[in-house]
């Protein structure tokens, strides 16, 4: 079973493997975030790529996340701090979302044999979910605007590295390979070694420290969501 890594879903194309499965990765903070909100009892979640759909579900009463740029945007019942799910309110609810980047590449890989749903709090539960199924993987960072970002490929390191150890994966590829470099050198201090990065230091202005370090937390949610017919929902482990 082999490892790709896709930096920037711009580039998604050039890796499509009809028999992979897809792991989007948006550490910070769109995966980290549907992670939580199903650890947390969000019964379904649909990704929507543009405001004026997420609008539309929010006229026809769905509770809707929306957020721009790191801020949550006006008029909708939720942003994008994972802590907006850590809320009993949504047990069993359905929730719409659309991000800057993360829900962007969920709808990039929509023609994947299955994607999954990767962050640093769900990472043991889902290399296991990822070697029972025997299959390539692609791991398709959502990065920064079609650019590449530092924790979303730290994050495919990890996955990676973790993967190749303890089950039988493989890879020959070189963006695979940099990005297990990257977390050789990032592993010992997760929010230290990214504290350069575009996006902590936007977050960071935005006085969201507590969610970038909660984001860097490992296997706070041993919860994996799937996308199924173009909804997220919670798979049966
Ligand atoms: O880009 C995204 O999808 C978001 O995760 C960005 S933010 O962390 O909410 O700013």
């Amino acid at each position: 079973m082999l490892i790709e890594t896709c930096f920037t879903p711009q580039v998604y194309n050039l890796f499509h493997n009809p028999n992979a499965i897809v792991v989007v990765i948006d550490i910070l903070r769109a995966t980290s975030a549907i992670t939580t909100a199903f650890y947390n009892g969000v019964h379904k979640m649909l990704p929507v790529e543009t405001l004026e759909e997420a609008h539309n579900y929010k006229k026809n009463g769905i509770i809707t996340a929306a957020e721009r740029n790191g801020q949550m945007v006006e008029g909708f019942d939720l942003g994008n701090s994972p802590f907006g799910y850590m809320n009993a309110k949504l047990k069993g609810k359905t929730v719409a979302i659309t991000t800057t980047n993360g829900t962007q590449a969920i709808v990039a890989a929509k023609s994947a044999h299955e994607i999954v749903i990767g962050s640093f709090l769900n990472i043991a539960v889902l290399s296991e979910y990822l070697s029972d199924k025997k299959r390539d993987i692609i791991l398709l960072c959502a990065g920064w605007k079609n650019k590449f970002n530092l924790e979303d490929s730290v994050f495919a390191g990890a996955l990676a590295t973790e993967l190749m150890k303890k089950f039988s994966f493989s890879t020959h590829c070189d963006s695979t390979i940099a990005a297990i470099e990257l977390y050789k050198s990032a592993k010992y201090d997760l929010y230290d070694f990214l504290q350069n990065s575009s996006h902590q230091k936007r977050l960071a202005k935005l006085d969201l420290e507590r969610d970038i370090k909660y984001c860097l937390t490992l296997n706070q949610c041993p919860v994996i969501p799937i996308i199924k017919h173009n909804e997220i929902v919670k798979a049966e482990i």
